[in-house]
């Protein structure tokens, strides 16, 4: 299952205690705690959603040893590095932003391990009373945090629900995402590659999904990272205007910026509809002078050319 939101626990390791030990001259010899290991998001760019994550857990670092005697110190704990995906941004429970992970290799810290306590060979030119003193290790910083993901993809495609966005989107990428006749198929985002393209189909968007009606707010956010929008309209449609209109309002609900994105028009479903319907759609969608391509799923020409035109779209776009 696709999860782009998650809550997870982390904790920095605790400093290990510094130690009370005497050597053989009878002196104060004991040495200082580890310091607890840190905690650390790394970026990655092979992970496509948080759903490794378990709410339930503790993420945490590796604690420090204590000091021990002869002035050794103790280990210091273990850091913990967890991989994450491209864009991952963390928030602390009351919706504070606290960080972002954006390139694949950054590492984020999120806890600070604790440091380690004082061993009495520290203090071995104090008084008597303080020859056996140490101090202990500070606690390891912890953190409540939501995880929450933007991914970024090079195409994204946009559209009303039964459009044939996830029908596209399987021949393009050979995916096997579920396609049906009936609107609100895709409930989850389905991926796909095509020639090195990250794609990624949203389920439909439909007017009011900018106020959270439908399904479509949920994943919306994804729509901005993405290099070039897919608007797919079905060519069996009344009014392909109309249904463009529709999804561009809601795009720009949810970002006004959206309109500086490069943007490339799919009419689907050719083979159900005269060439006398397609050319009326033309007609009627050439006032937004956009890029308009016309696919069928069955005419495997159709497919190739709108891979090319993608291709150079998001080549240019980068
Ligand atoms: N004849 C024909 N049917 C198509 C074509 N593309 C899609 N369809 C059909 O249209 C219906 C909807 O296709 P989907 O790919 O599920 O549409 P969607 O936009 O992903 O729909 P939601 O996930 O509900 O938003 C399915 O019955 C498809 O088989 C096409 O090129 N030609
Ligand atoms: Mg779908």
């Amino acid at each position: 299952m696709f999860i782009d939101k998650v809550r997870v626990d982390f904790k920095a390791g605790n400093g290990g205690n510094g130690a009370v030990t005497f050597g053989r001259d009878k002196k104060p010899s004991g040495g200082n705690g580890g310091s607890g290991g840190d905690v650390y998001l790394l970026g990655e760019n092979q992970l496509l959603d948080l759903s490794k994550f378990d709410k339930d857990k503790l993420y945490s670092a590796g604690d420090g040893l204590p000091g021990g005697a002869e002035r050794s110190y103790g280990k210091n704990g273990k850091d913990l590095i967890v991989k994450v995906p491209l864009v991952t941004e963390v928030f602390d429970l009351d919706g504070n932003l606290l960080g972002k992970v954006q390139e694949n290799g950054q590492l984020l810290k999120l806890c600070k391990g604790g440091i380690g306590g004082l061993g009495n060979f520290v203090f071995r030119r104090g008084q008597r009373k303080t020859l056996r003193m140490s101090t202990s290790g500070k606690k390891g910083e912890d953190l409540k945090a939501f995880l929450s993901l933007q991914i970024i993809s090079d195409i994204i495609l946009i559209g009303l629900p039964n459009a044939g966005k996830t029908s596209i989107l399987n021949i393009l990428t050979q995916s096997q995402a579920k396609v049906a006749d009936y609107p609100f198929t895709t409930l989850q985002p389905n991926f796909g590659v095509v020639r090195k393209l990250l794609m990624l189909d949203l389920p439909g968007l439909i007017e009011g999904s900018a106020e959270g009606k439908g399904l479509g707010r949920k994943y919306t956010k994804h729509i901005n990272n993405a290099k070039v929008l897919m608007h797919c309209i079905s060519l069996t449609s009344e009014d392909v205007l109309q249904d463009y209109k529709k999804i561009s309002k809601e795009v720009l609900k949810i970002n006004p910026e959206l309109n500086k994105k490069t943007e490339l028009i799919v009419l689907t479903k050719a083979d159900e509809v005269s060439a006398d319907d397609i050319q009326r759609a033309l007609n009627s969608l050439k006032s937004l002078k956009k890029e308009i391509v016309i696919t069928s799923i069955i005419d495997d020409n159709s497919i190739q050319q709108l891979a090319d035109k993608l291709e150079f779209l998001t080549a240019k776009t980068s």
